[in-house]
């Protein structure tokens, strides 16, 4: 027995080799589907990309996935921190960031910087999503930061983060924006916003793949920069807004904390100083730039059209030679805008006269101009820019011209009008504009004679004449703003309002999760 035992010893060896083997990936297998939801999430993006092809397979982001970073490119570690942040939040998970010199292993997401002829512009990406890989590419990391934001729709932040995984249809996303310039306004003159809200709007503005935050910095009811050569502009001038609260401003070091903000999210900042119209805060503040010498009170009301400054006084010159030459040093991005709207207290060829004085101090300074559509009137530098709010023949006056255009239609994409005539905060003026108007338009259809060629892209205007606070903002920011997204972002030919409607309805969950107030329009199938 024992010999025969013994003998029978070593020929069994094998099979209990192979049991072994078999239990083992039997195991394994079992450990990895229980790993995979089977619930593949659904994909839904706003602004849509230009092309998204779902192939067979899945991705699963667990919770020891990675973001990996091509090694030695500067600022891919940053933009793969942000992205991590962000996950950890929407997933639950503690996703790190590491440089990487080769592909990384399966379930990892990879981003990387490269050549292919497919990528298109500085903010085209693509991303490829198979049953291994995440991977994001893109030709400079700005491109990185937009694709950075579709893998944020991926997995959205929709306040659940309880799951073990998530997996996502393998996929291959083409992308690249419509439009160069997409951009939002804020007005912090008629009431003030300070750092912290203005960081929040700038961070809504990333998600949705915007490149430039334009700041209205002074109006007639406040000035709100600081501006060290004439500092009574702030200290008087920034002393209150609409309504007569307590007004407020930035200094020059909270202005840089601002741009440097937006950078890091490949957002540009636009400064606007409103001449030479709105102007009352700094004639209340320095009698001398009136013509009469005498300084008006400040003023707190919300008509417009009744200041100026005073176009045949040398000093009005030397004030705003000041004042450009210190917004200047502070803002590396390549516009300054000079308003130029509504003077309807200067006398035209005085308009004329002094947009013409300013545009050359802006460019002498190494700077492009922007002004709103009425600067058409005057000669226009070849690379000046009018942007568009009311009139068309302004417009096609400044393409005439030679200028490019900013497209801001009031009627359509201005975010301080009403929503139907039930809507507590907001203006009429241009009518009212319920999400699906505001959705429906293209900025090269407007009117004709205003063509894509014309075009450097779209801005969204909020005047905040009614709105005071961060969750009145957000009530008339919420939803249109993912429409504007969507008509700087997306081909005219591939949007519609039908299936738009169904994929702004599913953003719900994320704006509740985000503490978005936004404003549930009837005409949306919003998810619960
Ligand atoms: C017109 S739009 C203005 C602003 C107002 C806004 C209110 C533009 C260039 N000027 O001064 O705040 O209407 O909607």
């Amino acid at each position: 027995m024992y010999r025969a035992m013994k003998k029978t010893k070593p020929k069994r060896r094998p099979t209990a080799i192979l049991f072994l083997f078999t239990l083992f990936f039997v195991v394994m297998q079992i450990s990895c589907t229980q790993q995979i939801p089977t619930n593949v999430q659904d994909m839904n993006f706003i602004p849509q990309p230009v092309s998204v092809d779902t192939t067979e397979g899945a991705f699963v982001l667990g919770g020891k996935a990675m973001v990996f970073v091509q090694e030695g490119q500067e600022g891919l570690v940053k933009i793969g921190q942000f992205l991590a942040t962000k996950l950890n939040k929407s997933t639950g998970f503690q996703i790190e960031v590491k440089e990487t010199s080769k592909v990384p292993r399966k379930g990892n997401i990879y981003l990387t910087l490269g050549n292919d002829p497919a990528i298109v512009g500085d903010e085209g990406y693509q991303i490829d999503v198979t049953n291994k890989l995440l991977t994001l590419k893109a030709t400079k990391p700005e491109g990185l930061f937009r694709g950075v934001q579709t893998i944020r729709q991926l997995f959205p932040d929709n306040g659940n983060t309880r799951q073990e995984a998530y997996a996502i249809k393998a996929a291959t996303i083409n992308d690249a924006p419509s439009y160069t310039y997409r951009g939002m306004m804020l007005d912090v003159s008629r009431h003030f916003f300070g750092v912290e809200d203005v960081k929040k709007v700038i961070d809504h503005l990333a998600y949705y793949k915007f490149n430039h935050l334009h700041l209205h910095l002074s109006d007639d009811q406040g000035w709100r920069i600081e501006i060290k050569s004439w500092p009574n502009l702030t200290a008087h001038g920034g002393s209150t807004q609409v309504g007569g609260g307590e007004g407020g401003y930035y200094t020059q070091e909270q202005y840089k904390e601002l741009v440097a903000y937006a950078a890091s999210r490949f957002i540009t900042i636009v400064p606007e100083i409103d001449m030479p119209g709105h102007t009352n805060a700094a004639l209340a503040s320095y009698p001398e730039l009136n013509c009469d010498g005498k300084a008006p009170e400040l003023y707190t009301g919300t008509e417009v059209g009744f200041s100026s400054l005073c176009i045949d006084k040398e000093i009005t010159y030397e004030f705003v030679d000041d004042v450009l030459t210190e917004l200047v040093e502070i803002t590396p991005g390549p516009y300054i805008h000079i308003g130029g709207d509504e003077s309807h207290s200067t006398k035209k060829e005085d308009f004329i006269y002094f947009i013409e004085k300013v545009q050359d101090m802006v460019f002498s300074k190494g700077k492009t101009m922007i002004g709103w559509d009425e600067v058409a009137h005057a000669e226009l530098h070849p690379k000046s820019i009018a942007q568009y709010w009311s009139k068309d023949e302004n417009a096609k006056l400044a393409i005439k011209k030679g200028a490019k255009v900013i497209v801001s239609p009031g009627k359509y994409a201005y975010l301080d009008m009403k929503y139907d005539s039930t809507t507590v905060l907001g203006l009429n003026w241009a009518g009212y504009i319920e999400v699906d108007h505001g959705y429906s338009w293209s900025p090269d259809q407007l009117t004709e004679g205003i063509a894509k060629e014309n075009i450097l892209g779209i801005e969204a205007p909020l005047w905040s004449e009614t709105v005071t606070n961060m969750d009145e903002i957000e009530y008339l920011v919420f939803p249109r703003l993912l429409g504007y997204a969507e008509i700087g972002w997306t081909p005219a030919p591939q949007r519609n309002w039908e299936d738009y409607k169904v994929r702004l309805g599913k953003f719900a969950p994320q704006l509740k999760a985000a503490g978005i107030d936004y404003y549930p329009s009837a005409l949306v199938p919003w998810v619960e």
